[in-house]
């Protein structure tokens, strides 16, 4: 499935992607660390877990960044040629499927840590979100390295099982236990579920370019751009909007802490 060859437009465009995503991973863990004092304490484990799934995110993507400068080269002068793969060395996007399987887990449990739910219905949720999500990865990664569009087609459907059951259990069981919520926090958590859908929503969009008829290597950029796209989404975005219900619900739980921030704000003359 990987291409032969990518035009200097393609290389360059995945290569900026790959770039853009390592900076917005790496500074939106950064970000998260240094908010910590800004919620309550009780809070301050939905972030640490955000911070560490980008993180991981980050790591992961250094890998595929020199993977990719590995895999396509080019002799001509200034890169303005075509890029071929290059001897001895392949584009491996295991890398990916190993950072879903650590980070797609913790996503669903910051979700769940930071809605400080009872602790039963804690546990029950993420005893059916996790393993799920580890089988939709595991079942979706033979599809994807498979240069039989059959073998695509099986894995993926396979894959979306699981997907479909993490949708069942997050918009129809969590909405039940959302009227407990504060109403600007119910409206965030709409607001990150959305983001949720929409962006786990592309993942297996991109996986399906190759099988939609798209020519061999612009199926392989789009589906790049794709992945990569959404983890930003999926990863940083969600992470700062994990933050925002933090911010919401500590000022929600207690009041003095409000007061207090407010309190700093206006030490400043007016
Ligand atoms: C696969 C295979 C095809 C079918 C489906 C898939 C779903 C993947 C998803 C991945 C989500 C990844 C996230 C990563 C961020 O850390 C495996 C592409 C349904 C939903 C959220």
């Amino acid at each position: 499935m990987i291409p032969d060859q990518l035009t200097p437009g393609q290389y360059d465009t995945v290569y900026n992607l790959l770039s853009l995503v390592i900076a917005a991973q790496l500074f939106t863990a950064l970000f998260l660390v240094a908010a910590q004092p800004r919620v309550l304490p009780r809070y301050r484990q939905a972030l640490l877990v955000s911070a560490v799934v980008c993180g991981i995110a980050a790591y992961h993507y250094f890998r595929i960044f020199s993977s990719f400068k590995e895999a396509f080269v080019t002799d001509a002068v200034g890169g303005e040629g075509t890029y071929t793969q290059a001897v001895g060395a392949s584009f491996n996007e295991g890398y990916r499927y190993v950072d879903w399987l650590l980070t797609v887990p913790l996503l669903l449990v910051e979700l769940v840590v930071v809605l400080a739910l009872a602790r039963k219905l804690q546990a029950s949720l993420l005893w059916r979100l996790v393993p799920a999500s580890a089988l939709m990865i595991v079942l979706g990664y033979p599809g994807e390295i498979s240069d039989s569009d059959a073998l695509r087609h099986v894995f993926g459907l396979l894959s979306t099982l699981p997907f479909l059951y993490i949708l069942y259990v997050l918009f129809v069981e969590l909405t039940r236990s959302l009227d407990r919520q504060p109403p600007a926090v119910r409206q965030t958590i709409s607001r990150l579920r959305i983001l949720l859908f929409a962006s786990w929503g592309v993942y297996p969009i991109a996986y399906l370019l190759p099988l939609l008829g798209l020519d061999g290597s612009d199926a392989w950029v789009g589906k790049q751009a794709g992945y990569s796209i959404a983890d930003i989404l999926a990863k940083a975005l969600y992470g700062l909007l994990i933050y925002r219900i933090a911010r919401l619900k500590s000022f929600a739980d207690d009041p003095a802490f409000e007061a207090a921030e407010e309190g700093t704000a206006h030490e400043w003359p007016a």
